[in-house]
């Protein structure tokens, strides 16, 4: 697997890259080395879940690898928290409202629209995506795919192929994604041109399926309950609405995996569906971990608080062996860079298509733009001449990613995109103060599963002011300083009305800026 090779540079290639970067009169040999991208999204990986961010539950030695030699930023947030529209967004640099994927239940992705993939290829780069894709129509601006279908399956999944053919791979799919994206930067790719290779995992969705190999991990570990694990939404009417909670929604047999002949749940169907994807060797192996669990689970008969925090235990335990495969396989990614001298012309995104409720609020699911959503994890391993380390406390959002990776290319960022770049972010040893201070969040999916109503808001380094629209009239304010939990709703207190009215100046902006077509009809100026 090994391999000396390095990226090699064209002559051609690296003059149109000279050009790109107005260095064109500059001597070959002390050429800057065209940078290529290595993103990595994983899906619903919440920062909480990796140890660079949080102590209290998982173990990630080569996600912290990522951070500790690189950065962390502190403040990183999606335009949407679900998974087709916040990858549309990423990929468009686009709001949802622009780039026309608003949900994942009505929407088919615009695949003729610009992309930065697309830009990216335009400026001579090789361009690869293999994983979960989860915009119905098929990916363009890549000259490699290799995707699942639909969230696809933890255990021997179909792909689609090019040529529009679905095939079973033999094995667990974070390690198949990796092995695809590893043999394309080793055999596939023109090595000729600067890359930029999209990894997208399925892990760690829902119904967090370990690895057979993991099972056993952290089940002698007890995890702290959040503190508002037993949240009652009093003064917040939409999350009391909402079809997330643990002790409710969970499914015991699909989601807990406490599958028994005499049992009966929702979701046991499309449990057996999955299960039946494992062969012998996998499900015996299954079978040997999970049926003492079942069998315990079903005598004990836990009613109340003990089946709830029971559920949270399981819920976490089985989170974060899913994890370990995620981080055992970027760990294979940074070893591969690093064998081929790659990581000085290399910028390597960790991230998430969101984040997600590990039990906050009684919760798991995303949707709301309450921190634990809104927020989704960033680091990055930054290559020459890039100077930022550590936290990053500046403002960023999944729409900045592709002008920020076009910036990087040398490639003018399009007027219609309506990210930022955060390229000086990056460049600058110090925090820069006058960054984005605010930014705007727009939630579209309902009616649907989990019943999260639709929602758009702001929020700056301070507070969040939020509206729920649709099938309901609601405002919520909070003070993300001495609340940040956001159990405490605000608006409409006495002694908030200049606060209330700076909140919703930001907000007339941001619709205005981002050109939102639903808007709130506002009562100021
Ligand atoms: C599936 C899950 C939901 C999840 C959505 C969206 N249900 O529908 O729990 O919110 O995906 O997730 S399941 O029964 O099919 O597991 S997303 O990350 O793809 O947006
Ligand atoms: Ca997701």
């Amino acid at each position: 697997m090994k391999s000396s090779a390095t990226v090699g540079i064209s002559t051609a290639a690296m003059a149109s890259m000279l050009a790109a970067v107005g260095c064109s009169s500059a001597k070959e040999a002390d050429a800057p080395k065209p940078m290529n991208i290595v993103y990595i999204m994983t899906d619903d990986h919440t920062a909480q879940m990796m140890s660079c961010y949080d102590t209290r539950y998982a173990h990630t030695p080569n996600l912290d690898r990522i951070a500790s030699d690189g950065v962390k930023f502190t403040n990183s947030f999606v335009a949407n928290s679900l998974s087709g529209p916040s990858r549309a967004c990423m990929l468009t640099g686009k709001h949802s409202h622009k780039n026309g994927f608003t949900d994942n239940t009505t929407c088919v992705f615009d695949s003729s629209q610009p992309t930065f993939p697309k830009y990216l290829q335009e400026a001579g780069y090789q361009t690869a995506i293999f994983g979960k894709w989860h915009l119905e129509s098929l990916p363009t601006g890549f000259d490699k795919w290799e995707i699942v279908p639909g969230q696809g399956d933890y255990y021997n999944p179909d792909f689609i192929t090019m040529d529009n053919d679905t095939v079973v791979v033999h094995g667990y799919l974070t390690d198949l994604i990796t092995d695809k994206s590893l043999n394309w930067l080793e055999n596939e790719r023109d090595k000729d041109k600067p890359f930029c290779l999209l990894i997208h995992h399925k892990a760690i969705h829902r119904n967090w399926m370990a690895d057979t190999a993991h099972l056993a991990l952290y089940e002698d570990v007890t995890f702290p309950l959040p503190e508002n694990f037993y949240d009652n939404y009093d003064g917040r009417d939409a999350a009391k609405a909402a079809e997330m909670r643990i002790t409710d929604h969970m499914d015991p047999i699909y989601d807990l995996k406490m599958n028994r002949p005499d049992k009966y749940s929702d979701l046991k169907a499309r449990y057996e569906s999955y299960y039946n994807r494992m062969d012998s060797a996998q499900k015996a192996a299954w079978d040997a971990f999970y049926d003492p669990i079942t069998e315990d689970f079903y005598a004990q008969n836990l009613q109340g608080r003990e089946l709830a925090e029971w559920k949270y235990q399981r819920y976490i335990r089985d989170y974060l062996k899913v994890v370990k495969s995620l981080d055992d396989n970027v760990g294979r990614v940074l070893d591969y860079l690093e064998q081929n001298d790659m990581l000085d012309n290399t910028l390597v995104v960790y991230t998430s298509d969101q984040g997600f409720y590990m039990g906050e609020h009684g919760w798991f699911d995303k949707r709301f733009i309450y921190e634990e959503s809104l927020h989704t994890p960033l680091i990055m391993m930054l290559p020459k001449g890039l100077e930022r380390r550590g936290d990053v406390a500046e403002m960023v959002q999944n729409i900045d990613y592709g002008p920020t990776f076009l910036d990087l290319a040398g490639v003018e960022v399009p007027a219609d995109m309506q990210g930022k770049s955060f390229l000086p972010v990056l460049k600058s040893k110090e925090e820069i103060p006058a960054w984005r201070d605010y930014l705007y969040y727009h939630f579209y999916e309902y009616p649907a599963e989990h019943a999260v109503k639709r929602h758009y808001g702001v929020r700056d380094h301070h507070y969040k002011l939020v509206h729920f629209y649709n099938d309901i009239d609601k405002w919520e304010l909070y003070d993300l300083q001495t609340d940040p939990h956001e159990m405490n709703n605000i608006y409409g207190a006495v002694g908030i009305e200049e606060i209330t009215n700076t909140m919703m100046q930001k907000l007339k902006a941001a619709q205005e800026e981002y050109d939102d077509p639903i808007r709130f009809q506002y009562p100021i100026d």
